[in-house]
C-alpha cells in the first residue's frame, strides 16, 4: 500500500494534536499542512476535503478525507495494525473509552470555552465546573499509569492535548490543578515523556497567549 498520508491541522488545535500523536505512535510518516485558524477564511484544500463541516483536523489518505478526530484516530488504528494498538481489545473497554472521549469533547472542551470567555460570577461558576470535569476524569484514570491501564492508548490520546492549556487554566483562574487533581497531573508528566506527545504538544505559554488573543483576555 502506498502510504500517502497528509494531516491538515493548526499547531494549537487540540483535536488535531490527537491525530498527530496517533500517527507518531504508529510510526506513520505524514505530511503536515498547516491551516491557520487565526484567519476566518478556510483554504481551498479544507473546502475541498471538508465542504460541509469546514473543520480541521483532516486526515487525507490516498487523496481521500477522514474527518473528526475521534473517528480519525480509530481509522488510524484500523489501517496501521502493525503499530501498537490504540483502542482496547475488549469491546466493553472500547465502549468505555469512546464514552469518555465524548465527555472530553462535550464537557471539558465546552467548559474550557465558557471559562475563558466569561468574567466575574460566570467565570467563577465555569471554573468550578472545569475543576469538576478534571476531577471526574481523574476518577476515570483511577490509580493506573494511563487511562487504558498500563499502556498509553486511545483515551490518553484524546485528553493529553488539552493539558497544553492546563497552565493557562491555572493562570486564568488562579488555582493549581496539581492540588485539585494530583494523579491527573502525574499522568500529564508521564505522557509528556513520550516522544509522540513531546513532539506534538505546543509550548504551554504560547498556547495561553493564543487563547488570550482569541478570547480578548487582558
Ligand atoms: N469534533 C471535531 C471538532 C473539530 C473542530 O471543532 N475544529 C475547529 C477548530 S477547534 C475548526 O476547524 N474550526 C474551523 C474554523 O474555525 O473555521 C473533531 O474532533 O475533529
Amino acid at each position: 500500500m502506498s502510504e500517502e498520508v497528509v494531516c491538515v491541522d493548526f499547531w494549537a488545535n487540540g483535536f488535531g494534536m490527537r491525530v498527530r500523536i496517533a500517527l507518531r505512535e504508529k510510526g506513520v510518516q505524514f505530511e503536515l499542512k498547516e491551516e491557520d485558524l487565526r484567519t476566518k477564511e478556510r483554504s481551498a484544500l479544507v473546502l475541498e476535503m471538508s465542504p460541509v463541516l469546514r473543520q480541521i483536523p483532516i486526515l487525507i489518505h490516498h487523496g481521500k478525507p477522514v474527518l473528526g478526530s475521534i473517528n480519525i484516530v480509530e481509522y488510524i488504528d484500523e489501517v496501521w495494525k502493525e503499530g501498537p494498538a490504540l483502542l482496547p481489545a475488549d469491546p466493553l473497554d472500547r465502549a468505555h473509552a469512546r464514552l469518555w472521549a465524548h465527555y472530553i469533547d462535550k464537557m471539558l472542551f465546552s467548559t474550557q470555552t465558557k471559562f475563558l470567555k466569561s468574567k466575574g460570577e460566570a467565570k467563577e461558576k465555569s471554573k468550578a465546573e472545569l475543576i469538576e470535569n478534571l476531577k471526574q476524569l481523574e476518577q476515570v484514570l483511577g490509580d493506573g499509569n494511563y487511562f487504558g491501564g498500563d499502556e498509553f492508548n486511545f483515551l490518553d490520546i484524546m485528553l493529553i492535548p488539552f493539558s497544553s492549556m492546563f497552565s493557562g487554566y491555572e493562570e486564568h483562574g488562579s488555582f493549581q490543578i496539581g492540588v485539585e487533581c494530583p494523579k491527573l497531573m502525574a499522568w500529564v508528566k508521564r505522557c509528556r515523556q513520550r516522544e509522540s506527545v513531546a513532539r506534538t504538544l505546543p509550548d504551554d505559554g504560547e498556547m495561553y497567549q493564543l487563547h488570550k488573543a482569541w478570547y480578548g483576555i487582558e
